[in-house]
């Protein structure tokens, strides 16, 4: 088997979910309580901002209240370990990989704890609830909106992520659907340049065909297992 050297791991809402952090698509998910389109959408937004704000500051005062656990600490420990490149792309807004202790940690779809200023576009860490509409630090304008990626806008450092893939020898996707993309397409441009492709979840997701190995299990077990062989001494 080729050398691994350089590792990206994309993860999704499934990581957080045994943290207590709902996912969007499974049963009693995010998206069966609210519709996609009135909450994460920039028409949405344009619509109804109360509501909108109202959905992510529920969700931002959760986040505060829970903690990391197995996996996120399993794939920290791999961070520190790893003398090789290595990025966790994370599609989760929440910030349990950092509080876990990983540094290499890129949000994709943004953070739940920062807010982005919709006049000045300036970003500003954000703990508080923005449905009072505080002023932005930046302008003073009362423009601040959750720092989160909708569905039509761009996902964050799109370019990063790709010179990652492309150098990588192992691609492993834990706790996403394969429902959205281009998060959903990472698998395909990984093997295309090469790497090796494992899939973690607790179920076959919508792109597990295209995954060399896919594990079947929750991610508080079978990520720190697949660490600690990765971590193992040959
Ligand atoms: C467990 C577990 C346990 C449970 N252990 N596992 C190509 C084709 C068709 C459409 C498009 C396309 N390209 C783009 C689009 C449009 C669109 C899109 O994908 N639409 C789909 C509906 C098809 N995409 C976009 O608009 C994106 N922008 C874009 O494409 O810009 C242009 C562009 C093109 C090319 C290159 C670059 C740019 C933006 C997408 C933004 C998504 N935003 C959201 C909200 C973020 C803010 C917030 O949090 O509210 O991101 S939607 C939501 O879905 C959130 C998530 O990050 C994302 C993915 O969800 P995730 O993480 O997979 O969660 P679930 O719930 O779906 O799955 C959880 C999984 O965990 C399940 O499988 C469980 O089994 C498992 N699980 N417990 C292990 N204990």
């Amino acid at each position: 088997m080729t050398q691994i050297r350089n590792i990206v791991i994309l993860t999704g809402a499934g990581i957080s979910a045994e943290s207590g952090i709902d996912t969007f698509r499974d049963a009693g998910g995010l998206w069966e309580q609210h519709r996609v389109e009135d909450v994460a959408t920039p028409e949405g937004f344009a619509r109804d901002p109360e509501l909108v704000q109202r959905f992510y500051d529920a969700r931002r005062k959760a986040v505060q209240q829970v903690a990391p656990n197995r996996a996120h600490e399993a794939l920290a420990q791999l961070d520190r370990a790893w003398e090789g490149e290595l990025l966790i792309v994370t599609q989760n807004v929440d910030d349990l990989h950092e509080r876990a202790g990983a540094r290499r940690v890129l949000h994709m779809h943004g953070e739940l704890l920062s807010a982005l200023c919709s006049s000045c576009d300036s970003r500003h860490e954000w703990r508080e609830p923005l449905s009072e509409r505080p002023a932005c630090p930046g302008c003073g304008q009362p423009a601040l909106r959750p720092d989160v990626v909708w569905f039509g806008e761009m996902p964050y450092q799109m370019d990063r992520i790709y010179a990652a893939i492309r150098r990588a020898d192992l691609f492993v996707s834990i706790g996403t659907s394969g429902a959205v993309y281009p998060a959903a397409g990472f698998v395909r441009d990984a093997r295309e340049f090469g790497a090796r492709t494992l899939e973690l979840n607790l179920e076959r997701s919508e792109g597990s065909y295209w995954f060399h190995e896919s594990r079947q299990g929750r991610a508080g077990e079978l990520v720190p297992a697949w660490v600690e062989h990765l971590l193992m001494p040959s």
